[in-house]
């Protein structure tokens, strides 16, 4: 999809973004912490903004960024607190990408336009509680009866659920296949019966982000719920992964922008720390450790965004995104170590936002896919290439 947005009129989208993260949101980390939920009215505003609809086509009514431009974007609202992205980013992401890529004629109607102007909100449900990593093992079902599916199983850690209007859901059709060619990806309205959302997580970060169980129990769907129609049957799985492709490339991009703002912080602050009568930015081994994640910083964002290049150029972008997602979250685990050394006890204590920080960027390395799911991932691909 090519984008709508010239590089003038981009750059413009990009300085707005930027201004409204530092002037607006940043102020409000604390209070996003504290309270634990994203206000209303920064709901509003991001609504007002078009944000829900970044990615989606104009003939949809989104702004149609491509996905290096989305990436841009996400990278500088990753520099604040992750639960202001989080409010928007699964309409962009995983919440509408399926729909984007396999739905039908009809379903993108349906439910495009009102993703993008953020009037339905939207969650993808893949993890179950016994199906993390080896995600073809789902156990939940989908049985045809008549006109329709009933679907029955827990999904777990599911972001944005509490707010969610539509759901994809990944179920098993076919009880035969225990693996992915049994799957298939369905479209799950909020209002259906036999929905229920579970207790909000407590979580070591990302704080103002709710994560729940989404509980099915004999939820009936139409059977044309399935994303594509009846002919993608069984192709859940996939569709599934060619979603969790973007979304690792969009985590990346998360990675960089947080990565950015831990620097900045760990860089004035060293500036302006004095000991032994002078900055602590004087010593080298401070210059040391704030090179080493200015480098790092700087692979991270060129390898995300050329694995944002090969989606956007339709390549198969497995390895790439694998590669980025697991060298970008693993990178600003180390950028955000590094500046908690550099603040030292004030770095531990949550007087100094890099506290914070660091905890949010410790679940980078979890969702959408563990660094060592991504290492197998990374390694199958590659290995193919010698056999
Ligand atoms: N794009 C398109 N198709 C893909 C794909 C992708 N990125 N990745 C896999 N597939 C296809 C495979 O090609 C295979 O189809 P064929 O048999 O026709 O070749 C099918 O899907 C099954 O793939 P595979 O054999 O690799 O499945 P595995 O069960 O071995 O699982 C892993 C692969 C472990 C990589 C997968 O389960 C995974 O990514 N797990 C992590 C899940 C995750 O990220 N969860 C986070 C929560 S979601 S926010």
């Amino acid at each position: 999809m090519a984008s709508a947005f010239d590089s003038q009129s981009f750059q413009a989208l990009l300085d707005t973004v930027e201004r409204y993260v530092k002037n607006r949101l940043m102020p409000l980390e604390e209070l996003v912490e504290e309270k634990n939920a994203v206000p209303e009215d920064i709901v509003a505003e991001m609504r007002e903004m078009g944000l829900f609809g970044l990615g989606i086509p104009q003939e949809y009514e989104g702004l149609e960024l491509d996905i290096e431009q989305e990436m841009q974007v996400q990278m500088l609202f990753s520099q604040t607190s992750q639960a202001f992205r989080l409010v928007f980013w699964p309409n962009v992401g995983i919440g509408s990408k399926g729909i984007v890529l396999a739905g039908t004629p009809e379903q993108k109607q349906r439910y495009l336009p009102k993703l993008a102007s953020g009037e339905y909100r939207a969650a993808f449900c893949l993890t179950e509680p016994e199906a993390g990593s080896d995600a073809a093992s789902l156990k939940t079902t989908a049985v045809r009866d008549g006109d329709h599916y009933v679907l029955n199983g827990t999904k777990r850690f599911i972001t944005n659920a509490l707010h969610a209007d539509i759901f994809t859901v990944m179920a098993r059709t076919d009880k035969s296949k225990p693996g992915a060619d049994g799957i298939s990806a369905f479209i799950v309205e909020r209002s259906t019966p036999g929905l229920h959302i579970g207790k909000q997580e407590k979580k070591m970060g990302q704080r103002g982000s709710a994560i729940c169980d989404v509980i099915l129990e004999n939820v009936r769907v139409p059977a044309d719920a399935i994303i594509g129609g009846a002919q993608n049957e069984g192709k859940g799985f996939r569709i599934a992964m060619q979603v969790l492709d973007s979304g690792r490339a969009s985590v990346a991009a998360s990675a960089v922008g947080l990565a950015r703002r831990i620097i900045d912080e760990a860089a004035r602050y060293a500036l302006q720390r004095k000991q032994f009568g002078q900055p602590i930015a004087n010593f080298q081994l401070i210059q040391a450790m704030l090179a080493d994640s200015e480098a790092e910083y700087l692979a991270g964002l060129a390898l995300a965004l050329r694995a944002g290049q090969a989606l956007q150029q339709g390549e198969d972008a497995r390895t790439l995104a694998a590669s980025a997602k697991y060298f970008c979250s693993e990178m600003v685990g180390r950028v955000a170590d590094r500046a908690v050394q550099i603040f030292g006890g004030s770095g531990y204590v949550a007087e100094y936002p890099v506290e914070r920080l660091y905890r949010d960027a410790r679940a980078m390395r979890i969702y959408e896919g563990t660094s060592q799911v991504l290492q197998l991932v990374i390694a199958k691909t590659m290995l193919k290439r010698y056999e």
